[in-house]
């Protein structure tokens, strides 16, 4: 063992701290398996003063520190790329009982997004982000990463959850706002801050969130489209019509056929379409029926119980995870403005094929927000080409980068194309007030 490895197991105990690398490969490949790193060892802190304790010993020994939470990440920020220790947050599992009169509750960051999700339900309650990576994905990781997910159209994304955290600073200090006190306007909000800092600012150790009143499931529509332009058109008469709309998802032929080739589920139509939208609805049953009134979804699976809807969401949820067993995808997580969309797509196979002539697009995403998730799978996972192509239509378009997933290291040479000199100067500023060293996940957000 080498000092730094010896001061971590005196600090957390050794069968916490892991080495052997069979043991750390899970830690140094992120979801998409295009990033993958090389780590001194992987430390597992089982509490906040633990965790502060290893920012303080990897600061002495002045290697770079990863957070990392479930580990679920796409683009690359939840391993390391320069070595250095990998700070999982799993074993951080503090979870309160719910706060019923103030709809709140107090996690760790090592709690998965499913386990608060059964704790919140457990009271009636429900926690607004909800995404197909959930039983792996954390509190912790999906603040660091703003997660968005499924219900970004009726909650938004983990920013619009989060009243406060506690986090480790790159000091080894320690800040704390889990008092739930939602009506709070005494300065900066350190908490909103961390959220989408990618890791780059501090460890965040546990979270006070809010929770939402449980909705009663109306029901889950599949319908088959001719298109971008029509499934956008539909979103918009079905927000237009149901103000119960929890969830508007997107899905093209191309998509589907790989979810149909490694689930083995059967199609979920009678014929083929070129676009799905797939919509969840909460609340009355007459929401339901606004729903089924709508004539531009004259072919589509209606579903009115759980498991039913289940069925419905596995076409969508399982993209990921059929696209993964094709390839090693490059993913490029956009958005443009929903009136843009139908032009995005237009133009996108076309830019695909200039980019790199074998590759093939695969094309899903949360519909309602702008937001696609553009797949490519054919080019070598270090050429860049089509990432360069695709982020510049999107950006052609008046769009973003990333949506949801961050910019992590997979974005990093086109941050510019998303954020003007002045903002990107800002981010530096604080990045060097709260990090000087650079301890935390360096090559993530900045080069
Ligand atoms: C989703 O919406 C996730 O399912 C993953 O954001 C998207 O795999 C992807 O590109
Ligand atoms: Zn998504």
């Amino acid at each position: 063992m080498d000092r730094l490895t010896t001061d971590l197991a005196a600090a957390i105990g050794a069968a916490h701290v892991l080495t052997d690398p069979e043991l750390i490969a899970g830690y140094t490949t992120d979801w998409s398996r295009r990033y993958t790193g090389t780590a001194q060892a992987v430390a597992r802190p089982g509490t906040t003063a633990e965790v502060a304790e290893v920012v303080r010993i990897c600061d002495r020994h002045q290697v770079p520190i990863v957070p990392q939470g479930g580990n679920t990440g796409l683009v690359g920020a939840s391993v390391p790329s320069r070595g250095g220790v990998v700070l999982s947050t799993r074993r951080l599992r503090r979870l309160d009982p719910v706060d019923a009169l103030a709809a709140q509750v107090t996690a760790g960051a090592g709690v998965t997004i499913a386990e608060l999700q059964a704790h919140a339900a457990a009271a009636g309650l429900e926690y607004g982000v909800s995404l197909a990576s959930r039983e792996s994905a954390t509190v912790g990781g999906t603040i660091a990463t703003n997660a968005g997910g499924l219900h970004t159209l009726r909650y938004g994304g983990t920013r619009a959850q989060l009243l406060g955290v506690e986090a480790v600073l790159a000091d080894g200090r320690v800040i704390s706002r889990l008092g739930g006190v939602e009506a709070d306007n005494s300065g900066y909000d350190l908490s909103q801050l961390l959220a989408g800092s990618e890791g780059t600012l501090a460890v965040v150790t546990a979270a006070r969130l809010r929770l939402r009143a449980a909705e009663p499931h109306a029901a889950t529509v599949l319908a088959g489209l001719d298109g971008i332009t029509a499934a956008a058109e539909a979103q918009a008469a079905i927000r237009a019509r149901v103000p119960g709309v929890r969830a508007l998802e997107y899905f093209e032929a191309a998509g589907l056929a790989l979810v149909l080739a490694h689930t083995k589920l059967p199609a979920p139509l009678p014929r083929a379409y070129p676009s799905y939208l797939l919509a969840e609805v909460g609340g009355p049953a007459e929401d339901a029926e606004r729903l089924a009134e709508l004539p531009l979804l004259a072919d589509a699976a209606v579903a009115v119980d759980r498991a039913g809807s289940a069925a419905l969401w596995a076409y969508r949820e399982r993209h990921t995870e059929s696209i993964s067993a094709a390839g090693i995808p490059h993913k490029l997580d956009i958005a443009v403005p929903v009136a843009r969309l139908a032009d995005f797509r237009g133009e996108l196979d076309e830019t695909v094929k200039v980019a790199a002539p074998e590759a093939s697009a695969i094309v899903f995403g949360h519909i309602a927000v702008g937001n696609l998730h553009v797949n490519v799978l054919g080019p070598a996972p270090d050429d860049l080409a089509v990432d360069e192509a695709v982020l510049r239509l999107a950006a052609a378009h008046g769009g973003t980068i990333s949506a949801e997933h961050g910019i992590g290291r997979a974005k990093v040479p086109w941050a510019g194309l998303n954020r003007t000199p002045e903002e990107r100067s800002v981010m530096q500023a604080i990045k060097a007030a709260l990090d000087p060293a650079g301890r935390f996940n360096p090559g993530v957000l900045f080069s």
